[in-house]
């Protein structure tokens, strides 16, 4: 049983209704007594008033509770009769406390029920815990809010041989025997924490070890818990960990604090980690990996994963969030940290170019949408849907322009005072740009509205030469949309990275004082209408705007093919190179998309092929930027250009001009392809990855012509690959192809990888977002398969959510069977896991930017949904906002 949302009583939170908490509790006694389907908790914990805080002095103390059965509570020793607490929905209240008093409380819960994978669960017969943000309250009640700090000891007992590993926060204290086969261990965290980040785990687990030494000397011990079958896929994670620790120290100064760091990878899990103090939970997507069963972009996603929960024991545990509505404050913190380490380790072009692709093609959907909001939203109705976008990515991009403003000295000192001046505390965003204003002297107020307003601003440009004075202007006019809530927008503090190339595409002095390094500049933008002048520019220069993306904005400016063309071969900013190929890319898609719709003969214009053909012969270094550059914006990118979608001329015009590349370009493809084919052994270095990119990037391309010729190049790809990233780039071609072999070779694969949860989803995935007609009836056969198991997350986002938000044209197929597919899935995954069917639901967020009929289907789909008698809060908020839209 998953709580559900009783739909006359929906309650919002509003940030403005903040309290300090009324009480302090300084330390946490708990005892577990694990059983699945009976787990008695006993919390044992002194409160003290906070006397500024509270009203009175006989505020009642307040605690959260979901789902459990309560047997007891003993004040200072002494049970509590029925007419001294109440329980009133999810609250218990005990109305008469002193000022100081040791409070006991006895309950039980069953995990073995609990599907909504928050709160004690179970994942494949072991016992795990995920708390973030409001799943304490559902294994003992408590003060279950950030910015109540506590000492926890823990002491865990279960049966000794279905358990023998008991682990939770802190240190090993004591451990030992019971009778009838139980044995127990005490855990003590001396870090005080709040309730979201305390762990538990419990299970038949095997483990690898090493050993990592602190800048100061300290030895700390690594584990990596899995189950035994897995135990072989652990060793990139623990060498990922290990170069996290040295970043984090030699970059920013952090060192880890405890005697031990723990991570435990579970098959079922809502997200992909979770940070917990010293016993980081993790989805074993994001630790498991070998050749055989992973793919590059696992293994960086692994690095970064990693390092992301990691960087997390400073930003978000030693310093916390005050508030839910403060989640930014260590998740765009903590993002900026991992795309900065994952900068360091691989190419950073490529990952900047990787990460600005995410933000623009989702995140600015979202701030686009029903559903957007700023960076610290102003209330919610279910904090689980607040684990967006723009709270990690545009947060994360609010952290670059600071970085950017203050250059990486200024933003140094900044976090050094942040970290010392809120060690073990519960704080704000305020407090962090606080404290970069403080050590710096600057102001950044009008900064700080990165924070409070939603939308993505959008610069409008023009540019002006005057020959005679050798001037050049840049007139900037800025304005962001309406969003939910917020019809008018302040001007926002952007900084524009610039710089204005010659002929040649050298970079232009641009004046000021230090001759070395004047040839880039940020211009800070902070009115609604600026000028900029720059002097003494001998030629008309090419501006170069917006270098590696310095602000999430949309810039509009006039420039011609050719302009963009000359940008794409010259722009020495590598971000700015792949965005102009991008442009010309998407300019080309569009005008495919109205020539099909006006009925006339479709054509690909002669200069894209060209250029198109130089990138694909010209020799790059770096191979990875190659592939990028020479990969298409995807369906869902050009979709956000039009006025009103049209995702399967979309879908024909992207395919068409692939089509036409690939039979143009054929002997260049074949040639690229074959002088990639990498015979040594794998290797993960970017010279490496970057190899296997270009290579299968051509595979696509060749796949595209469909003929007996390249369906054997898919076959003989898929035979010989020796590793995942090419043996799943062949599958993936020919479950897109007419080829006869199509179904053999979908057969082979799962039964040789049947029992590799991971490679499975893969399976299901690349199915569900194959572009063949019959693919909705596919998906529908696959959900009944024994691969499918609707409980498990990863499992319902490989099928479902692939095809629904991963193959737009199908999705949107007119006849609305996509749309049934969607709203029975919500429905189905709603009833066990609601924070999975809020994200499922999200499906139809942009119902309105589609045509009349598509429209009603949608909406349809949305009032069925929205209609039925138990809905949990998550998908209520979700479908009623997206109802609301206009
Ligand atoms: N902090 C967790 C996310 C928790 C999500 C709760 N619905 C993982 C992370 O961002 O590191
Ligand atoms: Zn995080």
């Amino acid at each position: 049983m998953v709580d559900s949302w009783e739909r006359d009583t929906p309650k919002t939170t509003h940030l403005k209704d903040y309290r300090p908490p009324g009480f302090r509790v300084d330390s946490m006694h708990l005892q577990f007594d694990l059983d699945g389907a009976k787990t008695r908790v006993i919390s044992r914990f002194s409160v003290e008033r906070v006397k500024d805080n509270a009203k009175d002095s006989d505020t009642p103390l307040v605690l959260d509770g979901e789902e459990l059965t309560l047997n007891g509570i003993k004040l200072d020793g002494n049970e509590l009769s029925d007419n001294e607490f109440s329980v009133r929905g999810d609250q218990l209240i005990i109305d008469s406390v002193p000022n100081r008093c040791e409070i006991e409380i006895e309950n039980t819960i069953r995990p073995e029920n609990n599907t909504s994978l928050m709160g004690l669960y179970l994942s494949e017969g072991n016992f795990c815990t995920q708390c973030e943000a409001e799943g304490f309250r559902r294994i003992t009640y408590f003060l279950d809010r950030p910015d109540v700090l506590t000492i926890y000891t823990v002491k865990i007992i279960a049966d000794k041989k279905q358990f023998p590993i008991l682990l939770s926060n802190g240190n090993l204290t004591s451990e030992g025997l019971l009778e009838d086969g139980r044995h127990w261990a005490e855990w003590h965290d001396p870090f005080p924490k709040p309730t979201y980040l305390f762990a538990l785990v419990a299970g038949n687990l095997a483990h690898i070890e090493d050993e990592f030494v602190t800048c100061s000397g300290r030895k700390v011990r690594l584990f990596i818990y899995t189950p035994e079958h897995n135990i072989d896929k652990c060793d990139h994670a623990m060498s990922a960990l290990k170069r996290a620790m040295k970043w984090d120290e030699e970059t920013y100064g952090r060192e880890y604090d405890l005697d031990r760091y723990m991570i435990v990878a579970v098959d079922d899990f809502n997200m992909g980690a979770m940070e917990n103090k010293g016993l980081n939970v993790f989805n074993s997507k994001y630790v498991l990996a070998k050749p055989e069963t992973a793919t590059d972009a696992d293994y960086e996603a692994i690095d970064s994963v990693i390092g992301h929960e990691y960087f997390h024991n400073w930003s978000g545990n030693r310093v916390t969030c005050r508030d839910w509505f403060q989640l930014s404050l260590k998740e765009g913190f903590t993002v900026f940290r991992d795309q900065e380490f994952s900068a360091d380790i691989a190419s950073r072009g490529v990952k900047r170019i990787e990460d600005v692709n995410v933000l623009r093609t989702h995140q600015f959907r979202e701030d686009a949408g029903p559903m957007a909001h700023p960076v610290r939203p102003d209330s919610y109705l279910e904090i689980n849907n607040f684990y967006t976008l723009t709270i990690y990515n545009k947060g994360a991009e609010v952290i670059r322009m600071l970085h950017t403003l203050l250059g990486s000295e200024g933003f140094r000192i900044g976090t050094d005072l942040y970290f010392q001046r809120h060690d073990g505390q519960a704080v704000t965003c305020d407090d962090f740009v606080t404290a970069l204003e403080d050590a710096n002297s600057i102001d950044l107020k009008q900064f700080k509205r990165w924070y409070s307003q939603a939308g993505t601003p959008v610069l409008d440009i023009e540019r002006d030469y005057d020959a005679d004075s050798k001037t050049y202007r840049l007139n900037i006019e800025q304005s962001c949309p309406a969003t939910p809530g917020q019809d008018n927008k302040e001007p926002f503090h952007i900084p524009l990275k610039l710089s204005l190339l010659d002929e040649t595409g050298q970079p232009l002095s641009l004046g000021g004082n230090n001759a070395d390094d004047n040839h880039e500049s940020v211009l800070e933008i902070n009115d609604v209408e600026q000028q900029f002048e720059f002097s003494n520019i001998k030629r008309e220069p090419v501006p170069s705007l917006l270098r590696g993306f310095s602000a999430p904005v949309k810039v509009n400016l006039q420039r011609s093919d050719d302009e963009l063309k000359f940008l794409m071969a010259h722009d020495s900013d590598p971000f700015n190179r792949w965005d102009a190929a991008q442009q010309l890319a998407s300019q080309q898609i569009l005008d495919l998309v109205s020539d099909m719709k006006n009925e006339h003969p479709l054509q690909v214009d002669d200069g894209f092929m060209q250029a198109f053909g130089a990138t694909l012969t010209q020799k790059f270094d770096d191979k990875s930027f190659q592939a990028d550059a020479l990969t298409l914006p995807s369906e869902t990118l050009i979709a956000e250009q039009m006025q009103v979608i049209d995702p399967q001329a979309i879908h024909h015009a992207r395919n068409f001009l692939k089509r036409e590349l690939a039979s143009n370009l054929k002997a260049d493809f074949q040639k690229t392809y074959k002088s990639m084919t990498d015979t040594g052994s794998y290797q993960i270095d970017a010279a490496s990855i970057g190899g296997r990119r270009l290579r299968n990037l051509c595979l696509r391309y060749l796949m595209e012509l469909d003929d007996s010729k390249v369906h054997q190049l898919g076959l003989d790809q898929y035979q010989q690959a020796q590793n995942m990233t090419d043996k799943i780039s062949a599958l993936s071609v020919l479950a897109n192809s007419n080829s006869p072999e199509r179904q053999r070779v979908l057969e082979d694969f799962y039964e040789y990888w049947k029992n590799e949860s991971l490679v499975v989803d893969k399976w299901l995935s690349l199915q569900a977002r194959s572009r063949l007609p019959e693919t909705l009836q596919n998906v529908r056969a696959l959900t009944k398969h024994e691969a499918f198991n609707i409980k498990n997350p990863n499992k319902v986002r490989s099928l479902i959510g692939s095809f629904c938000l991963g193959n737009p044209a199908l999705f949107h197929a007119e006849d609305g069977g996509g749309y049934e597919l969607l709203s029975e899935y919500v429905f189905a995954v709603d009833a066990l896991n609601p924070q999975v069917a809020a994200r499922l639901a999200s499906g139809f967020n942009e119902w309105r930017r589609y045509d009349a009929s598509r429209q009603k289907l949608m909406q349809k789909q949305l009032e069925h949904i929205a209609t039925q008698p138990k809905l949990s809060k998550d998908v209520y908020e979700i479908v009623s906002k997206t109802l609301k839209a206009n």
